[in-house]
């Protein structure tokens, strides 16, 4: 849909925003929700904003997701005010209606919510600065902490399932089977490959069943590009993209990161025998969360860390190829066959994992 500056003009007025709409850019990244970054002027000066419609494909009770963003941003708030300092730039500000909902609908029924631009922040795509990706692993590890006392059985589900990786795969399987077309067949060995890693990938579904390892609030999309660092001296600041923030495992946060992250190349690289795990990234981010988490975490948690990182790129990319097999639905796409090329990024990731998953632990239990 294109939008044109009076419809942009037309839903940022359905929040409180005070001053004159000024200007309006689209931000491009994000496979989901559809950002754009609004200027207001007032007071001599330009305010920023973001304001972003959500995908209500995705996500379907998207005012559950503003309920849950209202509550985890309101504790986090709380936790850094409770330490002296200043939330402004740590936590994001959403913006209120006149009605004093978190959200507003377009006239096409279109699903709207926006917050405060933090100020002289900036965030990276993929990034070699090793500083960076130990500050994202702070600001990853921060989140959880201060999340430890949020009761996680009061917050909705966004997605039901999200890091279920085992139903993830069985889905696939089962929806290759009813979709017996020409992408099932180009795909058979994308196929073969995810079957034979089924057992290893399902294995924190197994502990999170048996009670092995313990469920706790996490933000599970952890992409770099999630943190808003200082544009001065790369100081962490806020999380953003809280839709997903469910109950979850310590191992589905790290694990994401890390699969973004610690890759060599983008998550969608077409040359795969460039896709490989940089140990050194592997560390910075893992010194990073491990320090802020700060002991806090369990010996079984220590212990499938590195685990969680294969797990989560042979998830997501069980969850490209179902997206490929069943007609592109769900993630935006660049080119058409996009979901097939990061299916298969995501695969020759994991190969590289698995046969890094000793040094990965070595590294991890360094921080212990
Ligand atoms: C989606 O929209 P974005 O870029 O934050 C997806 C994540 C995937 C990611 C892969 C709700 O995240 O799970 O890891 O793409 N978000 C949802 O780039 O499905
Ligand atoms: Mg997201």
């Amino acid at each position: 849909m294109i939008m044109t500056q009076e419809k942009i003009q037309k839903i940022a007025d359905m929040f409180q925003i005070r001053g004159r709409f000024k200007s309006f850019e689209q931000i491009k990244s994000g496979n989901i929700n559809t950002t754009y970054k609004v200027i207001f002027f007032r007071d001599n000066e330009d305010k920023t904003y973001i304001i972003q419609r959500v995908n209500t494909y995705v996500f379907k009770n998207p005012e559950q997701v503003m309920d849950n963003i209202a509550r985890v941003t309101e504790h986090i708030r709380s936790g850094i005010k409770a330490t002296g300092r200043s939330a402004k730039r740590y936590v994001l500000h959403y913006l209120y209606t006149i009605e004093g909902n978190n959200f507003a609908y377009d006239e096409d029924g279109g699903f709207w919510r926006g917050y405060r631009f933090v100020d002289n922040s900036v965030c990276y795509d993929s990034t070699d600065n090793l500083k960076i990706l130990e500050g994202a692993g702070h600001a990853f590890g921060d989140f959880q902490r201060y999340l430890a006392d949020f009761d996680a059985t009061t917050l909705h589900e966004s997605i039901p399932d999200f890091h279920n990786t085992k139903k993830r795969f069985d889905t696939l399987f089962r929806m290759a089977i009813e979709f017996n077309g020409p992408r099932v067949e180009e795909t058979k060995e994308e196929l073969d490959y995810l079957k034979s890693i089924y057992e290893l990938s399902s294995s924190l579904c197994t502990m999170l069943d048996n009670g092995s390892v313990p469920l706790r609030v996490t933000h599970n999309d952890t992409k770099c590009n999630n943190v808003l660092f200082d544009a001065d001296d790369d100081e962490p600041l806020a999380v953003i993209d809280l839709d997903t923030v469910m109950p979850g495992l310590a191992m589905y946060d790290f694990g994401d990161a890390i699969r973004f992250s610690a890759n060599a190349v983008d998550e969608d690289c077409p040359e795969y025998d460039k896709v490989s795990l940089d140990l050194a990234k592997f560390e910075a981010f893992t010194k990073g969360f491990i320090t802020s988490l700060g002991g806090s975490l369990t010996i079984r948690e220590m212990e499938t860390m590195a685990l969680g990182s294969f797990v989560m790129t042979a998830e997501l990319a069980a969850r490209f190829l179902l997206d490929y097999i069943m007609g592109d639905k769900y993630f935006k796409l660049n080119y058409p066959e996009h979901n097939l090329v990061r299916t298969r990024s995501q695969i020759a990731l994991c190969k590289d994992m698995y046969k890094k998953l000793d040094d990965m632990n070595d590294i991890v239990m360094k921080y212990e």
